[in-house]
């Protein structure tokens, strides 16, 4: 051999063996964050947060706008990530203990599931370790007891893995984590995490690949400010914000309605100094080029509380929070840097899950797929390529109480339909993310086809999934209303009372809405009140002789909304301020006059147990027939509050004759009262309809016929077996 052909074959051979070695080179560095919601990075949007390490990931990788946890709450979400396996499949459906399996005084009892991740299922990092790879764990476990911990499930090395959720102790040392001792006094965890991850790129076995799984405390409760950056984000938040922070109702709970808080703030810019300082450590040791970076978040932010409080973060402009299915409960910020393969700076809008990434690992490491072990995920590769094309059908099942004010149910998002079951109200809603990403407008009632296509596919993949659902609880009793002598002291209404048949008048606006009371000069026992829909002030009679019974009367504006969704949602506010605020009794009597029928009957559906009797006068029941096609501007403004068609409005099926059944089941009494020569809105087509309709569910119903009578007058002259009627079933 010449010398020159020596040379050539060393070259060739080295060439070689660099080649297949780099190939099999490939590290992981895993940024887990805890709690971090998809708004909560400048990336996305935040003007608050600022993250300049996180952002310049992103700009040196690809951001996935559509990203989704497995689960709204920790655990699950974690063992979807480490296996590749929805929840369900790993029977990890709660955080761990959460309240799974308990009845806990609540109408359901929800399944119970595991309280660690099981030794039979196969971890990312055991997959990796048997292909070589160095496997080192820092932070957050949250999936089982000693015995269960992150050195039971493929990783060398783990610097403070545990059983709980949050960080005991702490933030600052001396805490108590059982996996980690604190060094020093005032040692903040995540520097000293930070400093062991630094510490195993310098000195681990460089001849091997890793995988680096950096899995934060922060952002979770408790929220303690991080030292290094609170006062810059508290003089940043006294300059951007004037007042306190808005909060509004989310079902039973409250939700923050601005991304202002300080101390978070300080918390996500310690995750990113420390994003920061790894991402710089790769260069310096030069791995930046054959390591793969993945960026993520366990859950949403925690935005929700129940009992009146707001959380400490905010996921605007996606709604809902930490625990619960809407859109801020799972979507996250979601960043793959993978070099060769991701173009700097590029975008997916496809959704994907947190059971993607391992199956997508495994291919970027040129490693077989195990389909057997990641039976629920997709490698994105080809995504990470640039191709969003192909459907992805994506199901989320949590079937348990959440203190977020959550109530058991599941969710699909199919295409950009996204349907979420409530099994604790017993009710649904659709929502279409490609024009409603905030999910305001339920679609529930004016598409149920499609609603209805969702909640089969739902079921059926449940069923295949064998997913454990809640059943209902024998031993619940639902809480008997309050005795007056318990009430605590009821706030006073606000605004400057005026004089209203003699009684005080107080109007004020909620949420921008114009709201009226009526007291009484004293209430009557229980705080009994009557819900007046429309036409404020018009034939007062059975108003004022409620007052004179200590009733309150009650008005809050929904004129223009014909009782669609909108109007629906107005209303569930106004009563959660009414009846705690001004502690009013939990039911209600409801009073619809002509168009105001709608919005009673729309709001007792939704809300069957907060009605006590419903009392309609020449009430609309049906879309169609009143304000009718004779009024243009009028049906024009009622087709766009419910987002309908005029064709679709005619075959509408959520008019208040379609929906009869929980009122019947609730046993709630109505009470019409109509004129016969009525041609505005026509008895054949209103009340006849709907009284026959609830007399087949077994419903009562009482018409007083008015012979000769037009739409107007509405009421009777006398309206006493008006106000008996109310009077008599007021204390259902
Ligand atoms: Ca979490």
């Amino acid at each position: 051999m010449s010398t020159l052909f020596r040379v050539f074959v060393f070259l060739f051979a080295l060439g070689g063996f660099f080649n297949t070695h780099a190939a099999k080179q490939t590290n992981f560095l895993f940024f887990l964050v805890d709690d971090m919601g998809w708004a909560d990075i400048g990336a996305n949007g935040s003007k608050f947060h600022e993250t300049p390490n996180i952002d310049g990931l992103a700009a040196s990788g690809m951001r996935f706008t559509q990203g989704y946890a497995a689960c709204p709450v920790c655990s699950p979400t974690r063992a979807s990530i480490l296996t590749g396996r929805h929840p369900v499949r790993v029977d990890i459906t709660d955080w761990i203990p959460g309240q799974s399996g308990k009845a806990a005084g609540n109408p359901l009892i929800t399944p119970a599931d595991r309280a660690n991740l099981a030794h039979e299922e196969v971890t990312l990092a055991e997959s990796l370790k048997g292909h070589g790879y160095q496997t080192f764990f820092a932070g957050k476990w949250h999936l089982g007891n000693k015995g269960h911990w992150p050195t039971d499930q493929g990783f060398d090395i783990n610097i403070g893995g545990h059983h709980r959720g949050s960080p005991p102790g702490g933030y600052y040392a001396p805490w108590t984590n059982p996996a980690l001792k604190s060094k020093k006094k005032g040692e903040y965890l995540t520097e000293r995490l930070t400093e062991e991850s630094v510490k195993f790129l310098e000195d681990r076995d460089a001849s091997k690949p890793f995988l680096l799984y950096l899995s934060y405390y922060n952002i979770h409760t408790p929220i303690q400010p991080y030292k290094k950056h609170i006062e810059h984000y508290q003089a940043k938040k006294a300059k951007m914000f004037k007042g306190k922070t808005p909060t509004q109702p989310e079902h039973e709970g409250t939700t923050r309605m601005r991304q202002d808080n300080a101390a978070l703030a300080s918390m996500v810019a310690a995750v990113d100094d420390s994003v920061g300082t790894l991402l710089g450590k790769l260069k310096e040791l030069k791995l930046d080029q054959n390591t793969v970076v993945i960026f993520f978040s366990d859950n949403g932010g925690l935005s929700t509380l129940q009992r009146g409080r707001s959380g400490p973060g905010c996921n605007l402009p996606l709604r809902g929070s930490k625990g619960w299915l809407y859109e801020g409960g799972v979507r996250e910020p979601t960043i793959i840097r993978a070099p060769g393969v991701t173009k700097a700076g590029s975008i997916s809008h496809k959704p994907m899950v947190s059971m993607d990434f391992f199956p997508t690992m495994l291919e970027l490491a040129n490693l077989p797929a195990q389909p057997k072990l990641h039976a629920d995920g997709q490698s994105l590769v080809s995504q990470l390529k640039g191709n969003d094309s192909g459907a992805r059908t994506l199901y989320w099942h949590y079937p348990h109480y959440h203190g977020s004010a959550w109530k058991p149910g599941a969710s699909i998002r199919d295409g950009d339909w996204k349907l979420i079951e409530f099994y604790h109200y017993k009710n649904f809603e659709l929502y279409n993310l490609a024009n409603d990403p905030g999910e305001h407008k339920n679609l529930a009632q004016s598409n149920p086809q499609k609603a209805n296509e969702l909640r089969a596919k739902l079921a059926a993949w449940q069923k295949k999934m064998n997913a454990k659902m809640p059943v209902a609880n024998p031993d619940y009793k639902a809480p008997k209303p309050k005795a007056e002598a318990k009430i605590k002291k009821a706030a006073t209404f606000p605004g400057k009372p005026s004089d209203w048949h003699g009684f005080a008048l107080h109007e004020f606006q909620r949420n921008g809405v114009n709201c009226k009371v009526v007291t009484p000069k004293k209430a009557a026992a229980g705080r009994p009140w009557i819900w007046r829909a429309r036409f404020w002030g018009h034939e007062p009679q059975t108003d004022l002789a409620l007052l004179a019974k200590g009733w309150h009367v009650l008005y809050c504006d929904v004129a223009d909304l014909f009782g669609s969704p909108k109007a629906v949602a107005r209303w569930n506010d106004f009563y959660g301020y009414l009846t705690t605020t001004h502690r009013l009794a939990p039911k209600a009597a409801l009073e619809g006059m002509s168009r105001g029928g709608l919005i009673i009957y729309n709001w007792a559906a939704a809300n069957p147990e907060k009605v006590s009797c419903i009392y309609g006068d020449a009430p609309v029941c049906v879309i169609k027939s009143w304000p009718g096609q004779s009024r243009q501007a009028v049906w024009k403004k009622c087709i766009e509050a419910y987002g309908l068609t005029s064709e679709e409005a005619l075959r509408f099926k959520g008019n208040p004759i379609d929906h009869l059944a929980p009122l019947a089941k609730a046993k709630i009494p109505l009470l019409h009262v109509v004129g016969d020569a009525d041609t505005a809105v026509p008895v054949a087509e209103n009340t006849a309809i709907l009284e026959a309709r609830y007399n087949k569910l077994g419903g009562t119903i009482q018409v007083i016929h008015k012979p000769g009578i037009g739409h107007h007058p509405h009421s009777l002259k006398d309206p006493k077996p008006i106000v008996d009627f109310i009077l008599k079933h007021s204390a259902r």
